[in-house]
């Protein structure tokens, strides 16, 4: 396939090719394990948008911990199968990429196989669409090739860097009521913006566009999320940063995750041959 002009394929990570995009608008990487927007930084800010840990591995099976994970065709851990579904963790094949002068255009895909069908009884299609400029669109289709219907969960999983998670707050979810699944997925209802002195890691119900307010680099981070009715944030703290052999114990200050997500209560229902598209757009101010 032939690449545009700011697009190149990368062997930075032998066992895994990632797409590195040069543009005028933006940098940034795609990994083609798991389909992985690994990093972006539109020419408008001093400091990259999605943190990467420097501790990922890169190999199939494995996930990699950072950007935007493709968290499909469930959220969350499910006993005796890969949390987060097993979509992440499997080579997705570059279908096109495209350039224009306000950025570039990748699309990948994966389908089920043997492999997906022992994990997951069910032929599907995925179809990822990454948009890199001044704003950052990631879209993921999902198709049910079955002649059953399914039931789905996921998220697009997306990590973003801030300047120091204590000066760092998130607007717009403030009456929303939320799962809180590290004190027993109690139901409880958002006052204010949404602060970390702890690990937070709760499923909001709302579709509402939000704002992550960065006191220290002096930005704000616009994510507007689409095809999706959770929002989930997450910050793993002290402790929980200990426990993930694939993140810097110091890593936790210097990241959080604003997840567009089908979670909780939040299902996808996909009738054979149905499909369903969802949607983030991370803008920077
Ligand atoms: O989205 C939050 C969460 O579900 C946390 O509970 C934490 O487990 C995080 O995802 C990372 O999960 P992973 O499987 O990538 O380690």
């Amino acid at each position: 396939m032939t690449l545009p002009p700011s697009v190149s394929l990368s062997d930075s990570h032998a066992a895994c090719p990632i797409l590195q995009i040069l543009h005028p608008c933006a940098t940034g990487s795609v990994a083609l394990l798991g389909g992985h927007v690994l990093e972006w930084k539109p020419a408008t800010t001093g400091h990259p948008v999605l943190y990467m840990s420097p501790e990922s591995a890169f190999a199939e099976g494995t996930a990699i911990r950072g950007g935007i994970p493709v968290c499909w065709p469930w959220f969350g851990p499910r006993p005796g199968q890969p949390s987060h579904g097993f979509v992440r963790t499997r080579f997705w094949e570059l279908l096109r990429a495209s350039e224009t002068d306000a950025g570039v255009t990748l699309d990948l895909a994966l389908a089920s196989d043997p492999g997906t069908l022992d994990l997951w009884p069910h032929p599907f299609r995925l179809e990822l669409t990454v948009s890199m400029g001044l704003t950052l669109e990631v879209a993921l289709r999902m198709l049910n090739l079955s002649d059953q219907p399914v039931e789905i969960t996921g998220a697009l999983h997306t990590y973003l860097c801030t300047g120091a998670i204590t000066q760092t707050f998130v607007h717009g979810l403030d009456g929303a009521s939320y799962l809180d699944t590290i004190d027993g997925h109690q139901t409880k209802l958002q006052k204010g913006p949404v602060h970390f002195d702890q690990e937070v890691d709760r499923i909001y119900q709302t579709s509402q566009p939000v704002e992550v307010e960065d006191l220290k680099w002096k930005r704000t981070l616009r994510i507007t999320n689409q095809g999706s009715h959770s929002t989930v944030v997450w910050n793993p703290w002290i402790e929980k940063s200990k426990r993930l052999p694939d993140l810097p114990d110091d890593a936790y200050p210097h990241f959080l995750c604003i997840e567009a997500a089908n979670a909780g209560i939040d299902l996808v229902h996909l009738p054979p041959g149905g499909s369903h598209t969802l949607a983030t757009r991370i803008e920077v101010r």
